[in-house]
């Protein structure tokens, strides 16, 4: 049991846990600069929709917040990366940047944060790096799907509508951060009983959240509903809202992504450019550690008859117990809106 920074988010708690602000915005610096941040590492509980109560941990925006995901990153290349992190649990734990340094695996790591204590990252960013990365704990094989994890994205330096220098153009982006969560596993670390050696999820989430459909409790509320999350939902006008999503998975599931109403252009793989943009419907997106960009284009969907420019359309995956919670309820699971506006 970790007694140290113990927080209680329930229902009336749960919007701590979301201090998201939405869509990445960005402006260009001709000029690179030092990007300092410092992470908390705080533990609490989460109401999922059935009303069960999950132990889960995160690197917090402060020692009273609880986030899951952190708070996004966005930087450019060139950039210094200075990431101060204090653990306030009762645990030692670390910070990693995947797919980032020199190494295999690449990544840029604090090294051992000692219970109580701090640890620190010093990393500047080559040209060549802009993309789409997670940061998380590796201390031990699961302390990602614990919620320690978030999204860093690093843009071409000097631009603000390319993933990579000369990629297809966006005008908005965010994150799309999947995990899924057993709660057996989070009970176990919360009470110091031997970790269980299958993983059994039963929640699934996009930036923390689960869909609340029509007539749930929290069906609408913008803290709580992963279809109306200013940080998850897609909303634009058609022709002009092409927007990027920046899609992580810090699971053990791989998920399939589905949209409706447009195919999306797919950018990347595992952060390897594709040679090819591919307009697809669903992609794969693989688990512990998957990522993929891909551009959602906002134009009118081309199969509505009469055509259409305005309406709501679902995103949702397309494997199917990532569409539940609790092991049978049907649309709490990871999906948000997509909004013609
Ligand atoms: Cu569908």
């Amino acid at each position: 049991m970790e007694r140290r920074g113990f927080l209680k988010a329930g229902t009336a708690g749960f919007a701590s846990l979301m201090t998201g602000t939405g869509l990445l915005s960005w402006s260009p610096r001709s000029q690179a600069a030092t990007i300092s941040k410092t992470f908390y590492i705080t533990a609490g509980t989460q109401t999922m929709p059935d009303g069960v109560s999950v132990y889960v941990k995160g690197f917090s925006d402060s020692s009273a917040d609880l986030n899951v995901p952190a708070t996004p990153i966005i930087c450019q290349e060139g950039d210094t990366l200075s990431i101060t992190v204090i653990n306030r649990l009762a645990m030692t734990h670390n910070f990693v940047i995947g797919g980032l340094a020199a190494g295999d695996p690449p990544l840029a790591s604090t090294g051992d944060i000692p219970a109580g204590g701090s640890g620190s990252l010093t990393y500047t960013i080559p040209t060549g790096k802009a993309g789409s990365y997670l940061f998380y704990d590796n201390k031990t094989s699961y302390n990602t799907f614990l919620g320690l994890h978030g999204g860093l994205a690093i843009m071409p330096a000097g631009k603000t509508d390319e993933l990579y220098s000369g990629s297809p153009k966006f005008t908005k982006q965010l994150f799309w951060v999947f995990n899924d969560i057993d709660p057996a596993l989070n009970r176990a670390v919360q009470q110091g009983t031997a970790i269980p050696t299958s993983f059994t999820p039963r929640y699934f989430t996009i930036n923390g959240l689960t869909s609340l459909p029509p007539g749930a409790t929290g069906h609408g509320d913008t803290t709580r509903d992963a279809l109306y999350d200013p940080r998850t939902q897609l909303e634009g006008y058609a022709g002009v809202d092409r927007t990027l999503m920046r899609i992580l998975n810090a699971g053990m599931c791989s998920h399939a992504v589905h949209t409706h109403a447009n195919h999306m252009e797919w950018l990347t793989d595992r952060g390897t450019v594709r040679p090819q943009v591919w307009k697809k419907d669903t992609l794969y997106l693989r688990n512990q550690l998957g990522k993929i960009d891909a551009i959602f284009p906002f134009d009118a969907p081309p199969d509505a008859h009469p055509p259409v420019t305005t309406g709501h359309f679902p995103m949702h995956l397309h494997d199917e117990m990532s569409q539940t919670a609790g092991g049978g309820m049907y649309q709490f699971g990871a999906m948000t809106e997509i909004v013609f506006k």
